[in-house]
């Protein structure tokens, strides 16, 4: 068995692993980060598209946002097709001022596994059986094996970054956590596709064939997506089925525009909403999907995951100042406020703008309550103060920030 030490032991190379990891660097904090697969298969996930300020202040703040300030794009706003009449989100207007980027998952991935690389920070990536041992104590370990040899990591804290399906929460007792979740009925089938995008804003599109999003990675890159139900896999649909569905979704006008081309990756998410408290347990701390999922709708997945590093860098970077660890009980309590804005909000533009499922009544079809209650959209499309709600969650709450 080797025996390596670090400050702080992070499982997962994902988003909120690689930011928590070169922040921490920056302030001279080392960590070490282990990650199951390889760096080619973390950049194969096609995910996020929209970074709210707060996350794009933080990768500027990792040193790490060159390419981002270069070939992002800001957004003043986004869409919303009303069953095919159009309402403009404008965000900048409504919120005073604020705007959301442009710039996907994999890219912002990307230049931080760089970013790390070039550091000099560890990473192992490809190591199987990570487990995390002894975190009531104040000698936590992760053990796991790596190109041929067991290692054990000696650290002071143990951060689990290791997203939904990963070990670290399921570390903590289960009498230790309450699990919330909440599943929906349909999935999200997702196209990527090297042609210029139908409109230079977002569009969200609720209609009666279901819900439907046009957006991007760039001027030249384009990101689609259609509600579809559960039991669809992606073998149903062809790049034609996909495209001809899309036009029947998107406005008129937008639908006219649309260029097709053929995919480079097309998959299948189901739509969870999910919440795990606490989020710790003696030096073990949970961060973005490893401790909470919501629907894509809202755009928050990656941005809650962010919230979280700020919150935990900051209490990291006090407790090693003060060389003090109790600030860090604080750290589930500040998170899961934020935690909670989100899923909420996600939820609710996730029942505003998907089309549940009819119920067969007496032989004939009736739409559910659930349908009648998302008309409710409507009321606030139509009101400059209900646009107003919906753009100043959209572009995200404010960071807490810890004295
Ligand atoms: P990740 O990205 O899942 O990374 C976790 C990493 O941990 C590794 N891992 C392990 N490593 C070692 N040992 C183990 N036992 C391990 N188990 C797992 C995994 O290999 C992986 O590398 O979690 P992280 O870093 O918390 O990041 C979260 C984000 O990925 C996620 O919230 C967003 O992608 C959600 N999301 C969106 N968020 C937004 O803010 N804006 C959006 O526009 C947006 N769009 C989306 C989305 C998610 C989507 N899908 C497919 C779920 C659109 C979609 C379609
Ligand atoms: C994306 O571009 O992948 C994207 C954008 C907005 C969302 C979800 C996904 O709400």
């Amino acid at each position: 068995m080797k025996t390596i030490r670090t400050k702080v032991a992070i499982i997962g190379a994902g988003p909120s692993g690689l930011l928590l990891g070169q922040l921490l660097a920056k302030q001279g904090i080392d960590n070490i980060i282990v990650e199951r697969v390889t760096g080619d298969y973390v950049l194969g996930r096609i995910r996020a598209g929209i970074l709210e300020q707060g996350f794009v202040d933080l990768v500027r703040e990792a040193g790490v946002s060159e390419r981002m300030d270069r070939e992002g794009q800001v957004h003043d706003g986004f869409d919303i097709s009303y069953y095919g009449e159009l309402f403009n989100i404008n965000l900048k207007e409504l919120t005073g001022g604020k705007t959301v980027m442009c710039y996907g998952q994999t890219e912002i991935t990307r230049d931080m596994m760089e970013a790390r690389a070039e550091a000099g920070l560890t990473t192992y990536y490809e190591s199987s059986d990570a487990a995390i041992h002894d975190v009531t104590t104040d000698s936590p370990y992760v053990t796991f094996f790596n190109n041929g040899e067991n290692y054990r990591l000696d650290c002071d804290v143990v951060v689990g970054c290791d997203g939904f399906h990963g070990i670290s929460r399921k570390t903590i007792p289960a009498e230790k956590r309450t699990e919330h979740e909440r599943v929906y009925p349909f999935g999200w089938l997702g196209l990527l596709s090297d042609t210029p995008p139908v409109s230079d804003e977002l569009i969200y599109c609720k209609t009666k064939r279901g819900f439907a999003l046009a957006s991007m990675r760039s001027e030249t890159r384009s990101r689609y997506y259609l509600q579809v139900p559960l039991d669809h896999k992606v073998e149903d649909w062809s790049d034609e089925r996909f495209w001809d569905e899309l036009k029947k979704r998107l406005p008129e006008e937008a639908a006219a525009r649309l260029v097709t081309g053929p995919s480079i990756e097309k998959s299948i998410a189901p739509l969870r909403s999910f919440v795990c408290e606490p989020m710790q347990w003696g030096n073990l701390f949970l961060v973005g999907d490893a401790a909470h999922i919501v629907p894509p709708t809202g755009a928050k997945g990656l941005n809650l995951a962010a919230s979280d590093v700020a919150a935990l860098y900051q209490l990291l970077c006090k407790a090693y100042r003060e060389n003090d660890k109790s600030v860090l009980t604080r750290y589930s309590e500040i998170a899961l406020r934020r935690v909670w804005h989100g899923e909420r909000f996600s939820w609710w533009m996730s029942n505003m703008l998907h089309d549940f499922d009819e119920q067969e009544v007496g032989g004939m079809k009736k739409a559910t309550f659930d349908h009648f209650m998302s008309s409710e959209l409507d009321f606030f499309l139509n009101h400059r103060e209900g646009r107003q709600v919906i753009a100043t969650q959209y572009v995200g709450m404010p960071y807490e920030s810890i004295e």
